[in-house]
């Protein structure tokens, strides 16, 4: 195997991807513990679950929220909703913790005063992927979404505002922040399926944090 160049230079810490989306290399890296600590407690309250599309499969991401309102879908269609449809209750409060990284990440990309009331929490484990997307559920597409990756590396693909634009691949790693909005904020995007590994914060899975003003 080629030895590491010990010579190259470390890839940017901030990554401009095009107008209003910002990729934050190991913006996180330093609360990863909290917010580790945080998706378990919230995890309790509501467990992950595998969700199905409006067509009728199984999604191959687990996924749970906190906050006001929660991303779900059955086969009725993608929306929001201020219930676990699992449990009936509240989803559980978002973490002081966890909008004030939101908002310094989204401050970072030029978003002043982003005010997210839901994050969506995704787990992957090996093989688990995420087809390309828009996200386009969220009444006001005016505040940008904030994007945290935890664990295992992913490659996460990156287009343009019509489906069939070039892709980029990006890879994201533990501690990685995207923050998108503007002229990006209905850009497509996907998750391409996890490579089985490990990762000494999350074990064999990927978690990642989706912060949104939905409502
Ligand atoms: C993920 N993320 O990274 C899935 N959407 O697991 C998303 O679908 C996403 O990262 C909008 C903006 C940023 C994202
Ligand atoms: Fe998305």
């Amino acid at each position: 195997m080629a030895q590491p160049d010990l010579f190259a230079p470390p890839p940017p810490a901030r990554e401009p991807l095009s107008a209003g989306a910002l990729l934050l290399r190991g913006f996180a890296r330093d609360a990863a513990p909290e917010l580790l600590a945080g998706i378990a407690a919230i995890a309790e309250q509501a467990p992950f679950r595998h969700m199905v599309t409006p067509g009728g499969f199984a999604m191959s991401v687990a996924m749970t929220s906190c906050g006001a309102l929660g991303w779900v879908t059955d086969r009725r269609g993608y929306r929001y909703a201020g219930r676990d449809p699992d449990s009936g209750a509240p989803w559980p409060a978002m973490p002081a913790g966890f909008r004030a990284l939101a908002q310094a990440a989204a401050a970072e990309a030029g978003f002043a005063d982003f005010q997210p009331d839901t994050c969506l929490i995704n787990r992957y484990v090996p093989g688990a992927k995420l087809a390309l997307h828009q996200d386009r559920d969220e009444r006001d597409t005016g505040a940008p979404i904030v994007s945290v990756s935890l664990g295992l590396p992913a490659v996460f693909q990156w287009g343009g505002l019509q489906r069939g634009d070039a892709l980029r691949r990006l890879a994201l790693e533990h501690g990685d922040v995207l923050a998108w909005g503007g002229p990006s904020r209905l850009f497509h995007h996907g998750v391409l399926a996890l490579k089985p590994g490990h990762h000494p914060a999350t074990g064999a899975a990927r978690l990642n944090l989706t912060f949104r003003r939905a409502g």
